[in-house]
């Protein structure tokens, strides 16, 4: 399915959802070229056939049952197929496997600011491992930006105040195309970059060849300390909020007696709008941290407070100096050779 090498305008394939994805669009292309010529072919036939010297008088014709049901059912069954074909391929794309590299996309007019767990930052550039599940996590600091890779067929909108995700598995090395979607602005055009896809020994080089900076988590746990976060999330009995270890992830009871999931996105609303979503048993005291901290600082801080989850397990320090995956999964950098 090389579509690439006889259509040069065609995009590489260089995922796993690619084949599929392209799949779905032939069969798409294939009906409309089928029916659009059936169409003309009956058109031409019939005007021919039931030319005016042969047939001076038409016939009029009453309608029939079996015409329109045939005319009703098969459009519906070609229309049904299409539906959980593509719902099927929608919900592969969409729900990211759980073993996944995590990395960080904060969008800005006009780049691409990339956050690795392990610590090294980029910016309009992406470098991955190939063969490996990577989700991101995404958030705009400024207007709408959307991410996508042609050659991975994956794109998903970038927002500002809230965390979208994007996962692929690349499964060719290269370098690939990154393009903003969403028209945002002058330099729109501009912001673009690269995906660039290395074996996993090359990529484990790249990481370790990157800056001094600490980890995501571990940046983190500064901030968490700096801000004051600490006095009031101790993690003791008889602290005034409560303890953030094992809390991502989980549900949380809400005062109002909803229950929520303790996601990317609770946690930041939890920084930025404590009074949106009180915890069942805490008073509304905490203060709101909206313009103390940025888009990446405050993923540094998701990033800590899901690190918690770990060290509750393994009482270990923030993140163990794990390179690529702060979480506690197994090991996925390796090659099947
Ligand atoms: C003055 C004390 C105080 C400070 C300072 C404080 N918090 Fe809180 N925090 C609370 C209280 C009380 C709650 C529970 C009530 C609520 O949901 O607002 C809470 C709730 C939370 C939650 C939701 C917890 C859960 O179990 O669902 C998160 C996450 C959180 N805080 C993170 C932070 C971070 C990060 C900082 C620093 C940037 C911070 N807090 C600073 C008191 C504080
Ligand atoms: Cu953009």
């Amino acid at each position: 399915m090389m579509f690439s090498k006889y259509l040069p305008f065609f995009p590489d394939q260089a995922s796993t959802i690619a084949w599929q994805v392209d799949a779905l669009y032939l069969f798409l292309v294939a009906i409309t070229i089928f029916f659009t010529g059936l169409v003309a072919a009956m058109v031409l036939t019939f005007s021919i056939k039931y030319r005016k010297e042969k047939n001076p008088i038409a016939t009029q014709i009453e309608g029939s049952v079996p015409l329109e049901i045939m005319w009703s059912v098969i459009p519906l069954g070609i229309a049904m197929v299409i539906y959980v074909w593509a719902a099927i391929l929608y919900f592969n794309m969409e729900r990211a496997p759980k073993q996944a590299m995590e990395i960080y996309v904060v969008g800005k007019q006009w780049m691409w600011k990339v956050q690795h767990p392990s610590g090294p930052r980029e910016i309009n550039q992406l470098h991955i491992p190939v063969d490996q599940n990577v989700r991101l996590t995404m958030i705009s600091q400024d207007v709408l930006h959307s991410f996508s890779i042609p050659e991975f067929r994956v794109k998903h909108e970038v927002l500002p105040g809230r965390y979208t995700q994007l996962w692929f598995n690349a499964n060719k090395t290269g370098t690939y195309h990154l393009f903003c979607t969403q028209y945002c602005g002058t330099k729109h055009s501009g912001m673009i970059g690269e995906i660039i896809v290395m074996e996993p020994a090359m990529y484990q080089a790249w990481l370790s060849g990157g800056s001094g900076e600490g980890s995501l988590a571990s940046n983190g746990e500064k901030l968490f300390t700096s801000l004051g976060c600490v006095t009031c999330h101790s993690g003791q009995s008889g602290a005034r909020g409560p303890n953030l270890a094992g809390a991502f992830g989980n549900p949380v009871k809400l005062a109002d007696g909803r229950t929520v999931v303790a996601d990317e996105n609770y946690v930041r609303e939890s920084i930025l709008n404590p009074q949106a979503k009180i915890v069942a048993g805490f008073g509304p005291i905490m203060p709101t941290f909206t313009g103390q901290i940025n888009e990446e600082s405050l993923i540094q801080l998701v990033a800590y407070v899901k690190s918690l989850q770990a060290e509750k397990q393994t009482t270990t320090g923030a993140v163990a100096g794990s390179t690529t995956n702060p979480n506690p999964e197994p090991k996925q950098g390796k090659p099947t050779k």
